[in-house]
């Protein structure tokens, strides 16, 4: 009796707690000026139908449903699709000026990427491919989506001639479509906080390379990760991420101090062979 009572009980919990959100996106086409103005042919999926260079960011508690609609404002036909998610009746195929609506639930704690899936990865690799953070957690949450850019490539796949793999050459190196030194001014990605708060880094690699991310001063804390979840609970300060991984690391800060928080795969500190830009921040710790 009592077991049936606190079975009820803790599923009447579990509904209140369930939410259907609706999410609406715009897939945009546009151009990254990062840098030195390369005008690199640019796609992303947009919380209007406006362009900016970051994929919209979606954060969900764990058990919730999101209801998407995706509206393709470019002239090419995209898709869409969520990395180690299953969705139902997929794939979806949006044709230019078109839209599609999918139903997700979301049940597992966790950072997912949903991404651009036609043609892949060219289409992908033109920006489409953002971040959602599947979590109850009540601390500050930072967000790192990382990418690469190759404006020859870019350009070929706008033209419909996909380089193969082998020639793929990016030059420039962004943090939610920016680079350093515009970086510092983003506060989704600048780490910033009191000595012992619990700062939590919600890391997405949407290019195509490996990157390892080191933090200076402090050593993080893996809670989750999508390619190795054996990780979980190692304390360390470099966090090699292959492409379309995902990581949540947390910090909990011991002293003061601003310290480089980038990528050691120096190439990605350089912007146009120009150091340095790309993949590098200060983390910001206050008493
Ligand atoms: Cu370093």
């Amino acid at each position: 009796m009592k077991f049936s009572l606190l079975l009820i009980g803790v599923f009447s919990l579990w509904c209140a707690h369930a939410t259907i959100l609706t999410e609406e996106l715009w897939i945009n086409n546009g151009v990254s000026n990062v840098v030195d103005s390369p005008e690199i042919p640019y796609t992303a999926f947009n919380s209007s139908d406006e362009f900016e260079t970051l994929n919209a960011i979606l954060t969900v508690n764990i058990g919730d449903t999101v209801v998407f609609t995706i509206h393709n404002n470019d002239s090419l036909t995209h898709g869409f699709n969520i990395k180690n998610i299953t969705l139902p009746d997929g794939p979806y195929v949006i044709a230019p000026g078109g839209l599609i609506t999918v139903e997700v639930p979301f049940e597992n704690y966790g950072a997912y990427i949903y991404y651009d899936d036609y043609n892949y990865p060219h289409y992908k690799s033109l920006g489409a491919a953002g971040t959602i953070m599947v979590s109850n957690t009540e601390h500050p949450v930072f967000y790192w989506n990382i990418k690469e850019h190759d404006k020859e490539w870019n350009v070929s796949i706008t033209e419909g001639d996909f380089m193969p793999i082998e020639d793929y050459s990016p030059l420039y190196f962004t943090i939610n479509g920016l680079s350093n030194p515009e970086t510092q001014d983003d506060p989704i990605s600048k780490i910033t906080g009191n000595v012992s708060d619990t700062l939590i880094v919600c890391i997405a690699n949407t290019g195509q390379m490996t990157h390892s991310l080191h933090f200076h001063g402090y050593h993080a804390t893996i809670t989750y990760s999508s390619e190795n979840p054996s990780h979980v609970d190692r304390e360390k300060d470099t966090f090699p991420i292959q492409e379309m991984q995902t990581l949540l690391v947390y910090v909990v800060p011991d002293k003061t101090g601003k310290y480089p928080v980038h990528d050691h795969n120096l190439v990605a500190t350089s912007g146009n062979g120009i150091y340095a830009n790309g993949m590098f921040h200060i983390i910001d710790i206050v008493e």
